[in-house]
Parts: structure tokens; sequence; C-alpha cells
């Protein structure tokens, strides 16, 4: 059985090693030296190492805005990369969407892993952020939301798709005058409800997801949804916004 010495460590050579004993048998160095680096190990890998964020979209708000919002109110430094949409199949984003898995724009690279699809990537960020609901059914409402908004962007993306100039004018006008009026009479009731917010009367990924979008949106029909004084058909949207 091995003693301890003094200095609490066992001696292997059954004799006590202290301080002020002459030089210590070299294999207690070498139990004190591999002990040290144990600690070394321990202390080098338990250094905090920040993620890097690269976000990849075209030059425009569209399904990557609600992602900077989240990122920027998550206080990360992320690269946001945008690209020039071409049709052109010899450009940067054709070469880039061969190379997607998915072929489709945003895709958020976290420590060079790239994860695509919108809500996904917010919801992934919004559970180290807070912004998830509390429970499956605040996750429910939140994804409802969600959900529409993507009914919503769908229509939108029908336009930019159509090649037929008074096809594309006429579904613009359903657009503005049907489709725009329905969603946004919802989230501004919904709105009133809820606090201020979309979802369970409190701030979740979604508001900022909305937003990001919603932008977009008011770019597209040229007409205000949010306006600064407050004077829209949305006006509960607008106090949204401004909180
Ligand atoms: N479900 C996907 C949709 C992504 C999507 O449709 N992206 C469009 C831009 S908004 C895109 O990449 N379009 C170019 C293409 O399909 O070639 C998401 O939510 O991320």
């Amino acid at each position: 059985m091995r003693r301890k010495g003094k200095t609490g460590l066992p001696s292997s050579s059954g004799r006590d090693f202290n301080m002020r004993s002459s030089s210590p048998p070299t294999q207690d160095l070498g139990r004190h030296l591999s002990a040290l680096c144990v600690y070394r190990h321990a202390a080098r890998t338990s250094v905090v190492t920040m993620p890097t964020y690269k976000l990849t979209y075209f030059d425009a708000k569209g399904l990557a805005e609600g992602i900077r919002l989240l990122l920027s109110y998550m206080g990360k430094d992320f690269e946001d990369n945008r690209l020039a949409f071409a049709m052109d199949p010899t450009s940067p984003w054709h070469k880039l969407k061969s190379e997607l898995k998915y072929g489709k724009l945003p895709v958020l690279e976290i420590d060079g892993q790239q994860i695509s699809q919108s809500t996904a990537i917010c919801r992934y960020l919004a559970d180290e952020a807070g912004l998830l609901g509390a429970n499956a059914w605040e996750n429910l409402q939140i994804d409802i939301i969600a959900g529409s908004v993507k009914d919503l962007a769908a229509g939108l993306a029908a336009i930019f798709a159509e090649q037929n100039a008074d096809t594309k004018a006429e579904k613009l006008k359903v657009l503005k005058e049907t489709t725009v009026p329905f969603y946004l009479n919802i989230y501004d009731d919904t709105v009133k409800d809820n606090n201020g917010y979309l979802a369970n009367g409190k701030l979740s990924w979604v508001d900022l997801w909305f937003l990001g979008y919603a932008e977009t949106l008011e770019a597209v029909v040229e007409e205000p949804i949010f306006d600064k004084n407050g004077s829209t058909n949305a006006p509960n949207l607008c106090t949204e916004r401004k909180n």
C-alpha cells in the first residue's frame, strides 16, 4: 500500500518526499508532470470559443432579414454575404446554387456548417436567444403565424417568377387588393389581442421574422404597411414595429 508523503501525493518509493528533501525521485516528478498536463489540457478545452456565423442571401431583405434581426438581437457578429440574383447559368449565384443541398437561399453557416430553411434557422437561433415559446402550445402559436407568412411569401414569389407581363400585373393586383389586406387584417387583430406581439403576448422569433419580411412586402406592393405616423390600415402592427 502506498503511503502519502507530506505533499499529500502518494510516494511510490515508500519514503516521504517534501519540499525540503533533496531532488524528488524521477517517477514522482513524472507523476507530478502528468497531473499538470491533465490540468492544463482541461483548462485549454474549457476555454469558450465563439462560433462564427456567415449568412448568405441575395441583396434583399426577404427571407433573410428575420435571421439578420435575430443575430443582431443576440449581439452576434456575422458575415452578411449578399449575392446578386441572376438568371445567367454562369453567374456566381448559379455556381453556388449547384453546390447547395436544397439549391435555395438563405443559408446560414455556423462554424462552417451549412444550415438552410429560414424558419428552421430562426427556431434554432431563437432557442439560444430565449425567443421560443415556453411550451409546445406557445410554439404552435408561433408556428401558425410563421406558416401563414410563408403562404404570403409564396404568393409574392409567384409574382417574381411570372414571365408574362400581363399575368404578372394581374397577380400583383390580386396580391395588393386581396391577399395582403387579408393577412394584414388577421395580423393586426392578433397583435391587438397579444399585448402588441404576434403570439403569446410576448416577443418571439416570429415577430422579428415577420417584421423582416414585411419590409419586402411593402416594397413589392409599393404601399406602406408601417407608417411612421401610425396611420395605416394596420395600426396595431405599427405599434408592434415600434416595440
Ligand atoms: N423554404 C425555403 C425557401 C427558400 C427560397 O425560396 N429562397 C429563394 C429566395 S427567397 C431562392 O433561393 N430562390 C432562388 C432559386 O430558387 O433559384 C426557406 O424558407 O428558406
